[in-house]
C-alpha cells in the first residue's frame, strides 16, 4: 500500500492525485495520492509537516510551489539534480530516511526526447524564462547535450542568477554551453534550431505569447510548459505555421511519471498517463 501527499499553497485543482491513481491503479498498486495544502507562510514548520506524515506511515510527497526551495532544511539526502538545481518536487520517507528528488527537469527531459524522436539533441535551443521551472528545464538541455542554450528574460537577473547556478561547476557539464541571450530576442528568433517556453504567459491571467511566433524558421520545434490551457495561443500558432510542437502536457506528465517510478520502483505506462492527462485538462 503506498500513501503520498502533495505539499504546497493553493493545489486544490492539482491534477496529480488523478493522474498518479489512475496509474497505479493500472499497475494493480494499492495507492492514495492526498492534497495537504498548507498555507503561504515563512513560519509554516515544513519538518514537522514531513514528521506528521511519515508517522502516519506515508511513503512520499511531491512538493510544489512554494516550498520546492525550503524543503530542502528538512532533507538530509539530496539527489545531485537537487543539488544543482536547489529545489525539490518530490521527498521519499520512510524508515526515518528522507531523499529528494526533483522530477521537473527529468521529466521535461524525457518528453522533450520522446518528442524530438530520433533527431539528435543538436544545435541552438532559445530558452524563454529562467524562473524556478526554468532552471529545471535549462538543466535538462544541458543534460541533453544540446551545444548552445540560450536564455532571455524579462528579467535580466533571473538569467544571471540562472548563469551562476548551472555553471558553476565542470560537473555541472555546462562547459560554456548556457549563455545569456543578452540582446533582443527577434534576433536570436529566426537563428535557433527550437524554443522552449516557461514563462506563464499563455495562461488564462497572462493571455499573449512571450515572443513573435512568425520570427522562428520553418524548421524550428516549440516546447511549450504552460498546460492550462493545453492549447496556449503559442501552441497554436507554432501549429498553425506547421511547426513540430510539445504542449505542456510534456512536462507535467513526465514530473508525474518519474515521480510515479521513484515511490514505487514501477515503470508507469507514460502514454496511457497523457491520454488521461489530456481527458482531465480538457474535463
Ligand atoms: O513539480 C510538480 C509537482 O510534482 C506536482 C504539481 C501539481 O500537482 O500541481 C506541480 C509541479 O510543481
Amino acid at each position: 500500500r503506498y500513501r503520498v501527499a502533495l505539499l504546497g499553497n493553493g493545489i486544490k485543482p492539482s491534477l496529480s492525485p488523478a493522474l498518479h491513481m489512475e496509474e497505479a491503479r493500472h499497475l494493480g498498486l494499492d495507492y492514495e495520492y492526498r492534497i495537504v495544502d498548507l498555507v503561504d507562510d515563512p513560519d509554516v514548520d515544513l519538518g514537522a509537516q514531513l514528521g506528521r506524515l511519515e508517522g502516519a506511515g506515508f511513503d512520499a510527497a511531491n512538493v510544489t510551489h512554494p516550498f520546492k526551495q525550503s524543503v530542502l532544511e528538512h532533507v538530509a539526502d539530496l539527489s545531485p539534480t537537487v543539488r544543482r538545481l536547489g529545489s525539490a518536487n518530490l521527498v521519499l520517507l520512510g524508515d526515518g530516511h528522507r531523499t529528494a528528488h526533483n522530477t521537473d527537469g527529468t521529466g521535461f527531459r524525457s518528453a522533450l526526447e520522446s518528442f524530438l524522436g530520433g533527431r539528435a539533441a543538436t544545435g541552438t535551443v532559445l530558452q524563454i524564462g529562467a524562473g524556478g521551472a526554468g532552471l529545471a528545464t535549462a538543466s535538462a538541455l544541458i543534460d541533453m547535450g544540446f551545444e548552445r542554450i540560450v536564455v532571455h528574460d524579462v528579467v535580466p537577473a533571473a538569467v544571471d542568477a540562472m548563469l551562476r547556478r548551472l555553471s558553476g561547476t565542470a560537473a555541472d557539464g555546462a562547459g560554456g554551453r548556457l549563455r545569456s541571450a543578452g540582446g533582443p530576442l527577434d534576433d536570436w528568433l529566426p537563428r535557433v534550431d527550437g524554443v522552449v517556453h516557461v514563462t506563464p504567459v499563455g495562461m488564462a491571467e497572462h493571455p499573449g505569447t512571450a515572443f513573435d511566433v512568425d520570427r522562428l524558421g520553418p524548421a524550428a520545434w516549440v516546447a511549450e510548459v504552460v498546460y492550462r490551457p493545453l492549447e496556449t495561443e503559442l501552441v497554436r500558432r507554432a501549429r498553425a505555421r506547421g511547426l513540430a510542437t510539445l504542449d505542456g502536457g510534456g512536462m507535467a506528465v513526465g514530473q508525474a511519471a518519474e515521480s510515479l517510478r521513484l515511490i514505487t520502483g514501477l515503470r508507469p505506462d507514460v502514454a496511457r498517463m497523457h491520454a488521461h492527462f489530456d481527458q482531465l485538462v480538457a474535463a
